[in-house]
Formats: structure tokens, sequence, C-alpha cells
């Protein structure tokens, strides 16, 4: 990949982030991800598959409920909308390249300037477009996914398409079927939904039936729009329970996996897990991975943590490499990632204002899983999850036990099986401590 530089250079002094290894002391180098480097059969690059978001990384300017902008880009002072548009791609362009991730992701908004009528917002998306598709051909970046943000405009305060009133499902519609034929123009390898206000605030004027059932169809006329026009990449739902809305309908990947299923919707559509969606939801972010996963349905991540005191999703870069080993277990363990990756849906705080601050963040969120990756295959390979966690299961591999998952056995066999044996059973250790010590004698022996 060749590093980009537009009409003007954005971030002036920064060249390409390049592995120094964990001795250096460059705070614009990585420590730990060495892209050429084999774990496993693959390198660091092809596990990771890592991806910038437009939204955060060249749109959020530090705003919360309590106070103005702190953070400034070099496009904000742009006035005419395309133009600035045209800033902001050279922008992300020049970023993603010096820093080296392979791919990124956008909402329509994040990228083109918004429009009520349609016909507007497709032009101007499209043209914005255009020159998207130029510089990933110039760069060799690729779109991981891109997806509309039907949440934002006051017309969505009541949801896309589960909201009640049906011009409005039909404009939601519109920005779904634009996004389709840009993912399938920029070769997008997914498509994402997530829920922004899909779900309710309150039950009193909610036909919850009836919305679900409008959001199935609704993205059942998209995945057939989708493939109608070529579109090959896969279609992904992003669970979270709330936020914005107080209760939302994608609410884990437990629920999102039977809404799936029960409106055959799991041969297209797979999950993207983020971590602090995960954690809102009351879960660890490897529980829903391994949830996804189990269910042959783990398309991609969103890459970043919560706090561990409030309950937000706040968003945070991922730094917290047991987590990021956990990850990389499930991730790992399910055969990688196929047409998914690693997309930092995360900000800098409200404070890091530097231009350099954007990269130190990605910097670290990419050391932070090279990290996880390291140790989730050494764990693998050294065996100890077999000898730990496989071996718990003997009982079922041979005899009855091995009767009983055949389904060879009725319940009044188990009862004759427990009568005969008379003896007390035995106890089992779990073993957590010793397995919670392995990790961390991978992580730093
Ligand atoms: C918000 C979501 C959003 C999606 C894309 O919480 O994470 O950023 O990833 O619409
Ligand atoms: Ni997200
Ligand atoms: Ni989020």
């Amino acid at each position: 990949m060749s590093s980009f530089i537009g009409k003007k250079e954005y971030f002036p002094g920064i060249g390409p982030i390049s592995y120094e290894g964990p001795q250096s002391d460059n705070p614009l180098a990585f420590k730990f991800y060495n892209p050429s480097e084999k774990i496993g059969k693959k390198t660091m690059a092809d596990h990771l598959r890592f991806a910038v978001a437009y939204w955060h990384s060249f749109n959020a300017n530090g705003t919360d409920p309590f106070g103005a902008a702190t953070i400034q880009y070099p496009w904000d002072g742009e006035k005419n909308p395309l133009a600035q548009a045209e800033m902001k791609a050279d922008g992300a362009f020049e970023f993603i390249t010096k820093l080296g991730t392979p791919f990124y992701c956008f909402h329509d908004v994040d990228a083109a300037p918004d429009a009520e009528s349609v016909a507007e917002y497709e032009k101007n998306l499209q043209t914005v477009v255009a020159g998207l598709k130029a510089r990933q051909a110039a760069t060799g970046v690729k779109l991981l996914w891109n997806t509309a943000n039907m949440f934002s405009h006051p017309r969505y305060m009541n949801g896309a398409a589960t909201n009640p009133d049906f011009r409005v499902l039909a404009r939601a519609a519109a920005q779904v079927k634009v996004g389709l034929d840009v993912a399938t123009e920029l070769g997008a390898q997914n498509y994402v939904f997530w829920g922004g206000r899909e779900g309710y605030t309150m039950l009193m004027n909610t036909n919850m039936k009836r919305e679900q059932e409008h959001l199935a169809k609704f993205l059942t006329l998209a995945r057939d729009y989708g493939r109608s026009i070529g579109f090959k990449g896969t279609f992904l739902i992003e669970p979270k329970p709330m936020e914005p809305s107080k209760h939302q309908y994608d609410f884990d990947s437990a629920t999102v996996i039977g809404f799936l299923r029960y409106f055959g919707l799991d041969k297209d559509f797979k999950l993207n897990i983020e971590a602090n969606h995960a954690t809102l939801s009351g879960h660890e972010f490897a529980h829903d991975l391994q949830v996804a996963a189990d269910a042959g349905l783990l398309g991609s991540i969103d890459a970043n943590r919560g706090d561990d005191r409030n309950g937000w999703d706040t968003d945070q870069f991922p730094t917290d490499v047991y987590q990021t080993t956990q990850a990389m277990l499930v991730l790992l363990g399910a055969g990688g990632f196929a047409t998914g990756g690693l997309n930092f849906d995360a900000k800098r705080r409200r404070n890091s204002t530097d231009p350099a601050d954007l990269f130190y963040a990605h910097i670290g969120g990419m050391d932070s899983f090279a990290l996880g990756l390291r140790a989730a295959q050494k764990i693998i390979d050294r065996g100890l999850l077999k000898t730990y966690r496989d071996d718990r299961y003997a009982s079922f591999d041979t005899g009855k036990g091995k009767d009983f998952e055949d389904g060879k056995i009725n319940l009044k066999g188990l009862y004759d099986l427990a009568k005969s044996e008379g003896a007390s059973i035995p106890a089992t250790s779990g073993k957590q401590e010793l397995l919670e010590n392995l990790v961390n004698q991978v992580l730093f022996g």
C-alpha cells in the first residue's frame, strides 16, 4: 500500500507508521503490530484486517451533552459542503495509508453532505463515492463496510425500519438502496445495519410485534435488492441493547440470532459484534463473540471498550490485553474472519486534541490486538485449552455419554443408569484459577 497525500498534507510531520518493536521509544511506531509476522498460518495483517472508522476519526469533534467541540479538523473552515467532503476524503486516505490499515468504514453522511431530498442526497453521495473509488484504486485501501445513518436526522426520532410512519420507513429504504449501490460500486466486503433507533421508549404507544415484523421485511427487501444488483458481501447486524433507544430490538448476539433464524435471514446476515455493546448488554465481549461463533454467524468486530465504572457506550480505544486475548481466542477458534475485520469504532477522548493523538489511539488499539492475537495463538499451540476444556466433556466421548449425545438413550434410560451406579459422583474441578494463571504465563512469560 502506498501512502497517499492529496492536494495538501493534513498530517504534516508524521510519516508512515512502522513496526519498531517493544524497545522503541518512538510513540509514532508499532511496538507489537508487525503486519508481515506470521502467527500460525497467516500474517498478523491477514488475521486482524484492521479498519479505520470515518465517523470517529474524521468527523467526531469532542462534543458531549455538556460541552462544545474541542477537536478541530483542517477541513472545518471550508464552507462548500462538497469541497469539504473532498478535503476530508483526502485527509482520511492520508491518515489510513500512513497508519497502514487495509480497510476503512463509513456511514453515508460521514463522507458526503446530507440532504432533505433523496435526489440531492444521492447525487452528493455518488459524487463523493466516485472520489473514494479513485482513492481506493490509487492506494489499495479497501472498504470493509459502509452503512446508512438512519438515526441522526430528526425524521428518524421514532426509528427507521421500525418507525410507525410508513413514509419514514420508505425514506430509510431509499438510503439503504443507495447504500447498497455504493457498497457494490466500492467493492465493500460487508454492509452493516446498526439499529440506531430501532426500538422503543414506551410500550403503551408501541406495537412491538408489528415493528419487528417491519424490520424483518425491510431487511429481507434489502437482502433481495443487494443480491439482485450483484452485491456479494455479507450483510451484518450490529447488536446493541440501548442508547439511543431505551430498549433496542437487536439487544445482543443471542437475540439477533433468534431473530435472523425466525425470519429466515441467517444465510445472508451475520453479526458485527462491538465490544462496548456487549458489555452494555451485561455480557463479556468474548461471550457475545462466542454466541455468534457457535451459531456460525460471527461476521465482523467493532473494536473498542467501555469504562468499568459506568455503563455507557464510551467507545474508547481498546487497550486491555486480557480482553483482546479472550476475543482472539474466540476468533481463532472460529477459524478467523472471512469478509469481516476489526473496525475501530472508537474515539479519542474529548481532551485528546492533537492530530497526533489520532495516531496514538489507533497505534495503541492495533498493538493491543496484536498482543491478544499472539497470546491466543500461543495458548492454542500449547494445547492448554484442549487439555483443560475438552477433557471436561470426556464423559460424553464414549459409552452412555456418547449414546446420550447421539440421541440413543431416553430419560428412563438415564434414570436406570443413575440408579444402577449407586455410588456418589466424585467432584471434578473446573480449574478456573489454573487457567487464569496460564493466561498470565503466556502473556508475560
Ligand atoms: C453505535 C454504533 C455505530 C455503528 C454503525 O453505537 O456502534 O457506530 O457501528 O452505525
Ligand atoms: Ni459500532
Ligand atoms: Ni457503538
